[in-house]
């Protein structure tokens, strides 16, 4: 409300020019504000890889201000900006190669990015540079003139309107021990008009312009039973603001853990061009830009320009900056069944023998809350769960694998250990007052582990051991819930904002971190419980920048209806570009029943979606794949067992995400950046660079337009390998069976030949390459390949990473990456060529070793599908197949 005053105009900011230095880290100069006098520090620094970072705090604040820290891998490598040009006025600073130049003008104080002369993006230039300097408490001040005004009347209520020093909500007071600390400041992008990202939000791909009161807020919260189309903040935030036009893609980084608003306008301003020769006037014309003010109410400035000039570009500065995606354990890619709750040991047998009668893949089974001891986490309720280690036993000779809930509030209770030791140790979040902070939730009165304190963290890591966590052993693995973190009757059913954190940090300065640092210490738990040998796999609802370097995330409580799962795809495609690959959305929708209609197309979407897990409320009724009739039955079967045949290519997209920060699931424009019919498409979707997916999200759909972007594409049916007409939208029909999947030429996917129970069951099934050609009649696609759970890969450089080429009608397999090493026995045993012009009257295969075997073939002059059958080539040898 106090920055909202701040309206667009000449910003009272001056650079003081005089004050620069230079470093091989950084530029640092002073800026004063006209009016209040107060010098704040501006530091600039480039960062190797087309970064460039502004810092902005106080010159000398009164206590040091909140900088984020644990979210940045490490800290960035800096390269030297040179002072190109130094006026009374105006400071230019130049990186080495010269490409980028900022330009700061001193009054008012702005600064201009530039590539290559391209000016990209301007800052302040709405004048919005907003810096609430610390100031000491009212009581604390000198009876001065000015004060004594303050402190009448009126002006008393004005200060509490605009909640200085304290804030009601509702009933929930919000005392401010360290006044007022707001920051923002305003970034216009010049020349686009789509820009993306900043999770998390129930809305669509393309972020829409704000009115007053309608931001886009980031702050995490549990709001059960939210709205679609909403701007308010739910689970998880990550600030991280994408903008797209054809030729460059640019990312603002917004690096604060504080409540945050995000204003967005874009409009059409006149450019002027200067015409070649002077007699000629200027010409107008319109150009798109985007003003994006960002919002926050405490901490410093720190925000990082992500130069690109390619999405691919900004996904890897990101990355290099938060981390990539942590690779899954191959399990954890294959089908999840969870509800709350599954009771006991005899539901989880039941419903896990459920699977294998009516032959439905599944890899694991999750218990919610009600599995615990008076919700007491890492404990068991002991009727229902009498032997939690039998029922884990079972279930790893099914080659299965058990997920349970594991929630950060912890039920005051003396004689739970969890709680009475990390009450000796003072590990509890404390109130105002300095007592443990209590709140309540699931278990009744419980207090909140304060997850920003590195030996909090170790601690609770450390509960994760087999010997300390009784009942566990090493197929269980973690979801953690509720840690936005949720407080039932809290102001917004969190947690007040003045609560106080280690090294005396409030609560308002780190809330986003919240959920970062549990599924931090978790995962952290899970890989020193196995000696630092097992990838951890951990879901959790909170998240921030960086989550993707602990696991998975989802989009929390949804509802089962049809407009749930139509933003479910625009929803997970956000989360994706936000760097977290690993997220998914509850299939069936969490509230309510669906359907079974909408059911049966929850499946058929999520089985094309990175994190595929069903998941129910405990009103709703029971909802196992076999619940809606043999028909139902029949196709959700199919969707799961599409999703475990395409596995091999799914998790050579996570090895992506995991080494190159590649998005697995993405939204057409990042693969298309050339056609602006793409960048508002979010109905339909790339996983990876060669499937186009679109999920069928009306009911009785007799019909979906799909759009197959690219003049020079050719696309194919992905199940009858035929080719489709021309790319553009087309018409296409579709029954309940499955939804329209394609694949695009040029590309070569590698799947299984079959299906199994789970994952594991499936290590040995043989492969098939489909190759689609494109106009050129070429083809390249990978394979990664690895033992699937530990780190082996790593430390041993145990996997094998394939190339497969298709090219003059040789189809070979080589190496991607030679220092990998993984012995298989498995073989591809069937290649299917789509698009072939002709029928072959001759094929060969031969492997390295010079041995030289005929291939049998079938040719579909229909569909122009060549298939290649028997093959048993070796999927880690080089081999050749000529097609003559
Ligand atoms: O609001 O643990 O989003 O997946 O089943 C209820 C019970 C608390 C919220 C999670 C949901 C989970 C449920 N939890």
């Amino acid at each position: 409300r106090r920055q909202k005053l701040l309206r667009p105009g000449k910003s009272l900011y001056r650079a003081l020019l005089d004050s620069v230095t230079s470093s091989d880290e950084n530029v640092k100069f002073q800026i004063i504000h006209e009016e209040h006098k107060v010098l704040l520090q501006v530091e600039i620094c480039e960062i190797e890889g087309n970064i460039f970072r502004l810092k902005i705090d106080e010159a000398s604040p009164l206590r040091a201000r909140y900088r984020v820290p644990d979210v940045l891998i490490k800290e960035p490598t800096t390269q030297r900006l040179f002072i190109s040009q130094k006026e009374p006025g105006i400071l230019v600073l130049s990186s080495v190669n010269e490409d980028y130049k900022l330009q700061v003008a001193a009054y008012p104080f702005q600064v201009e990015l530039q590539s290559k002369g391209e000016t990209v993006l301007s800052m302040n230039s709405n004048g919005l540079l907003y810096f609430e300097h610390l100031q000491p408490p009212p009581s604390d001040r000198k009876p001065t003139a000015e004060n004594k005004e303050a402190a009448s009347d009126s002006s008393k209520e004005k200060q509490e309107d605009l909640g200085l020093w304290q804030e009601k909500f509702g009933s929930f007071l919000d005392i401010k021990a360290h006044g007022p600390s707001s920051v923002g400041m305003d970034f216009s992008l010049h020349g686009f008009d789509h820009v993306y990202g900043i999770p998390q939000h129930t809305e669509a791909l393309l972020l829409k312009n704000t009115s007053d009161d309608d931001a886009y807020r980031l702050y995490n919260l549990d709001i059960f039973g939210h709205k679609i189309h909403d701007k308010i903040g739910i689970y998880g935030s990550v600030p991280l603001l994408l903008a797209h036009k054809p030729n460059r893609t640019t990312g603002i980084f917004w690096l604060n853990s504080s409540e945050t608003l995000v204003d967005i306008n874009t409009k059409a301003v006149a450019e002027h061009m200067l015409s070649g020769s002077a007699a000629e006037t200027a010409k107008q014309r319109a150009m798109p830009l985007t003003d994006v003010r960002w919002m926050s109410e405490s901490g410093i400035i720190d925000v990082f320009l992500l130069m690109g000039p390619t999405a691919f570009d900004i996904f890897k500065q990101f990355a290099q900056l938060t981390g990539t995606q942590a690779l899954p354990p191959l399990f954890s890619l294959g089908y999840h069944q969870c509800r709350w709750n599954y009771e006991d040991e005899q539901d989880v047998k039941a419903v896990d023998a459920g699977f294998d009668e009516h032959d439905i893949p599944y890899d694991v089974i999750w218990l919610d809350i009600e599995h615990t001891d008076g919700k007491k986490y890492f404990t068991w309720d002991k009727k229902k769960f009498q032997n939690p280690r039998k029922m884990q036993e079972h279930l790893r000779k099914k080659k299965r694998k058990l997920v349970v809930i594991v929630d950060p509030h912890v039920k005051i209770d003396p004689t739970y250990t969890l709680y009475s030791q990390a009450k000796d140790k003072g590990y509890f979040v404390k109130d105002r007052n300095g007592q443990d902070f209590e709140g309540i939730c699931w278990p009744g009165s419980s207090c909140y582990l304060d997850f920003t304190n590195p030996e909090v963290r170790k601690w609770y890591a450390d509960q994760f051991a087999f010997k300390t966590y009784k009942g566990s052993t090493n197929i269980l693995f973690v979801w953690n819930d509720m840690n936005e973190p949720s407080v039932f009757k809290g102001a917004e059913l969190t947690m007040q904002k003045d609560a106080v954190h280690y090294n005396n940090w409030e609560h308002r300065e780190v809330h986003n971190l919240y959920g970062f640092y549990q599924q931090m210490a978790t995962a952290e738990g899970l890989i020193r419980r196995s000696s630092g040998k097992e990838r951890p796999f951990v879901l959790t609802r909170s998240f921030f920048a960086g989550s993707q370097k602990y696991g998975a995330v989802w989009t929390g409580d949804n509802t089962a209806e049809w407009g749930y799962l139509k933003i479910s795809i625009p929803m997970l495609l956000t989360i994706s570009m936000a760097g977290i690959s690993f997220c998914g959305a509850d299939v069936g929708g969490f509230i309510g029943d669906p359907e079974p209609e909408l059911l049966v197309r929850w499946y058929q979407a999520g089985a094309y979606q990175p994190f595929f897990r069903g998941h129910s409320n405990m009103e709703s009724k029971r909802r196992e794949p076999w619940l809606f009739g043999e028909k139902n039955t029949q196709i959700i079967r199919e969707a799961i067992r599409e999703r475990y045949v395409l596995l091999p290519y799914l998790y050579t997209l996570f090895y992506r995400a995991h080494t190159a920060a590649e998005p697995v699931m993405r939204p057409l424009w990042i693969e298309f950046p050339g056609k602006i019919e793409t960048f508002g498409v979010e109905n339909e979707y790339m996983l990876g660079n060669a499937l186009l997916v679109h999920p069928v999200t009306e009911q009785e759909a007799k019909t979906v337009s799909v759009l197959l972007p690219g003049s020079e594409e050719i696309w194919y049916d992905f199940r009858k390998f035929k080719r489709m007409e021309d790319p553009g939208t087309l018409k296409i029909p579709v029954t309940l069976e499955n939804i329209p999947v394609f694949q695009r030429g040029g590309t070569v996917i590698p799947l299984k030949t079959t299906a199994g129970k789970s994952t594991e069951w499936m290590i040995d099934v043989s492969y098939e390459l489909h190759v689609a050609l494109d106009t050129e009649a070429c083809a390249v696609g990978e394979l990664y390949l690895d033992d699937g759970h530990s780190f082996q890969y790593l430390h041993k450089k145990q996997f094998l990473y394939r190339k497969f080429t298709f090219h003059k009608n040789i189809l070979s397999s080589s190496h991607t990456d030679e220092s990998g090493q993984y012995h298989t026995t498995c073989v591809v045993e069937q290649v299917i060529v789509l698009g072939f012009g002709q029928q072959p009257t001759f094929v060969t295969a031969c492997s390295k070793d010079g041995k030289e075997k005929e291939v049998v073939f079938t040719y579909n002059t229909k569909t122009s599908a060549l298939t290649l059958e028997n093959l048993a080539l070796s999927v880690d040898a080089d081999w050749e197949i000529c097609i003559n």
